[in-house]
């Protein structure tokens, strides 16, 4: 057996994941912790400057209410929120980010990230809710300062975390390894905030070959949040609520500036807008299909009908857009001056956070000032704060919440001193990197005011321990027992290794969940096939097999894809409706069905069994 040195850790409150909501976590919890004399630890699997979704940098701050200038109300928010999401929402949870993000994007700012400002000092908008930013250092920014509120002896990085430990119903801890030295980690809490993000990989990409990483979500978003809620005994919502994206096609650049700031249209080959050729399909889906904005599911169906007849590609007309603004000049000289600094808020909109879309701009000779380039629907990701729901089922806020969504802590889980935030807590959408840090602060104060008032340290079984080191590292020793068994190291009758297995995931759940090469389609057999090729692959997860530290890593990623996979599988198969249709359609069920779906569909596993739950949740309005 492979040796690796066990390292122990006692702490009141653990944070797992570096990302927005843990940078807001960690400097909310630490001022309160300070308070109270409590002590406060982070753990990230990689390093806080660049990990998770804001890892690139970002062009724009998505959520910001501007409640200081009285420009909306947190319940202009809500409403957004509940119509894009097709009226499934935590409209509580939503008000609750709502009513505090725009001191997080104060805080940014003090903190150094450069927001747009017109001549008169006010913020620039994108569109109604966004702000333009100069953010390629935005995440060095907000990191920067959640180390100094925890210390960087509070801070572990480059430590994957992989399971919760439990003392019964109450969270006690987690464990996980180093990706750089033989050492497994046990973290000992009062209390775990979970904000370890969301999920990719999951179904197969559109990229191939040394493109594979080239996705919209950030390869090293693994479904680690979902895994370990779901291992904690933890109830989840809206796991079918999946999001995809339409995106610049191949580089992911993003669409939102084109669309809000610039006013572009996107046109199909024939040059017919799908906006306006599909008005019809819309009135399909009931009351949202006259909302403005058009649902972002509905606008990603009206995208995929054009592919679907054969009119693809669609393309963002750019250069009809940039024209239209530098033409509205007053005279030519200033037409051209605009032209060039709209050329250059172009390049900058991707070099701020998606830089392959200006490299491949770059090597495909795109001057967007003259040429349109392609967008497409990518392939489905699991992001709860961005226009996905996926996540934990959390307890809402004491003055706002019906009674039947509150069980002591706000974005404590349904397992004592498990806290949720940003992509990790369910049915509150549209919380973006902002609303990600400002509920990362919610969990945090939330969770030490249940340390302080639960103050005992839960007890940690360490034979439990013991025997969860041995699994974690099993993939070590499966390797170095069979390697030789075969020329080539990576085939083998006895294990598979993560690449294959993940491949194997990817191929289930594109096939029969509904993936780009079904046209997001599926229906209730391929989903039961779906689960059966699932239960054999799980059943194979035993023999996966790490050749290094970091193939141990991809296995353990890859398992937890494969946990949120069934996840997504069994809620697709348990609604039997087609609600969000340009996330899924499902062809069986292929209509809305506001009488008996207009609801949450909720899961847990029992820990015990490993039986999966699968229930209904009422949707209830906001108590104001
Ligand atoms: O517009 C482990 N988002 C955007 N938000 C905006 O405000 N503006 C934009 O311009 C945005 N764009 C955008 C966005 C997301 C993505 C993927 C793209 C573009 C390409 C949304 C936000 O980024 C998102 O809402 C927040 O980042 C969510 O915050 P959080 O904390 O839930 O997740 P995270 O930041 O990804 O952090 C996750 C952390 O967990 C770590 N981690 N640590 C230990 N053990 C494990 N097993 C772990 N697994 C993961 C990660 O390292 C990371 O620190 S736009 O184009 O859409
Ligand atoms: P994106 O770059 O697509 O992530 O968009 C950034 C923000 O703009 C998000 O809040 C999106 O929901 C919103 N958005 C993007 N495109 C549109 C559109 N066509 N209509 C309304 N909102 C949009």
């Amino acid at each position: 057996m492979v040796h690796f040195e066990t390292v122990e850790i006692t702490t009141d409150l653990l944070i797992v994941g570096g990302g927005m909501s843990a940078c807001g976590a960690a400097v909310e919890a630490a001022y309160w912790a300070k308070k109270n004399g409590l002590k406060v630890t982070l753990v990230d699997k990689a390093v806080m400057e660049r990990s998770g979704a804001v890892a690139m940098g970002l062009s724009a701050i998505n959520q910001y209410i501007g409640l200081r200038d009285g420009q909306n109300t947190v319940w202009d928010y809500v409403d957004y929120v509940r119509k894009d999401l097709m009226g499934i929402t935590r409209e509580d949870l939503v008000f609750n980010v709502a009513r505090h993000v725009d001191s997080s994007v104060h805080l940014f700012e003090k903190w150094g990230l450069p927001i747009w400002k017109d001549k008169k000092g006010a913020y620039i908008h994108e569109g109604r809710w966004q702000l333009m930013i100069n953010g390629e250092s935005y995440k060095v920014i907000v990191a920067e300062a959640a180390k100094n509120a925890l210390g960087m002896e509070n801070i572990y990085e480059r430590v994957f975390i992989v399971e919760p430990l439990m003392d019964g119903d109450r969270v006690a801890g987690a464990v996980g390894f180093s990706v750089r030295e033989n050492k497994f980690y046990v973290f000992k809490a009062k209390a775990v905030v979970v904000a370890m993000g969301g999920a990719v990989h999951i179904f197969r990409p559109r990229s191939i070959g040394e493109g594979l990483g080239r996705a919209w979500y950030p390869p090293w978003n693994s479904g680690s949040s979902a895994y370990f809620t779901l291992r904690a005994g933890a109830e989840m919502t809206c796991q079918e609520v999946r999001f995809i994206p339409v995106r610049f096609k191949d580089g992911y650049g993003p669409v939102g500036a084109w669309f809000l700031l610039f006013k572009s249209r996107a046109t199909n080959a024939m040059g017919g807008d799908y906006v306006v050729e599909h008005k019809d399909e819309l009135q399909k889906w009931g009351e949202y299909g006259n909302v403005k904005p058009i649902p972002t599911n509905l606008r990603n169906r009206l995208v995929m009908l054009d592919v679907m007849q054969g009119k693809g590609p669609i393309s963002m007309r750019t250069e009809e857009a940039i024209r239209r603004i530098a033409s509205a000049e007053s005279d030519r000289r200033a037409a051209q001056k605009k032209l060039k600094a709209l050329e250059s808020e172009a390049w900058e909109d991707f070099l701020d956070m998606t830089i392959s879309q200006a490299i491949l701009w770059a090597a495909t000779n795109v001057q967007p000032e003259e040429k349109s380039s392609e967008i497409a629907a990518a392939e489905p990701y699991f992001i709860g704060s961005h226009s996905g729901a996926s996540g934990a089922w959390v307890s809402g806020p004491e003055d706002v919440a019906p009674p039947e969504y509150q069980w002591g802590y706000v974005n404590m889980a349904t397992v004592k001193g498990l806290f949720c935030a940003g992509d990790a807590s369910g049915a509150s959408s549209h919380k973006f990197s902002s609303g990600s840090h400002a509920e990362g602060r919610i969990a945090g104060k939330s969770a030490v005011r249940y340390i302080v008032e639960n103050p005992q340290q839960p007890k940690v079984d360490m034979a439990q321990v013991a025997k969860l080191k041995e699994t974690i590292l099993r993939p070590l020793d499966v390797y170095q027992q069979h390697k030789n068994e075969t020329s080539d190291p990576e085939i083998n009758p006895n294990y598979i290794k993560p690449k294959m297995f993940m491949f194997r995931l990817q191929k289930i759940m594109d096939e029969y969940a509904g993936g780009v090469s079904a046209q997001f389609t599926t229906n209730e057999y391929l989903l039961k096939k779906g689960l059966e090729l699932l239960a054999y692959l799980k059943e194979d997860s035993a023999n996966l097999a790490a050749k290094d530290l970091h193939e141990l890593l991809r296995c353990w990623e890859n398992v937890q894809r494969m946990w949120q996979a069934e996840a997504h599988v069994r809620a697709v198969l348990f609604r039997e409706e087609t609600r969000w249709p340009g996330y899924y359609f499902r062809a069986d069920k292929p209509a809305l069905d506001e009488q008996n779906w207009k609801c949450f569909v909720n899961c847990c596993v029992d820990p015990n069994t490993g039986e999966w739950e699968m229930m209904k949740r009422d949707i209830i309005p906001l108590r104001l």
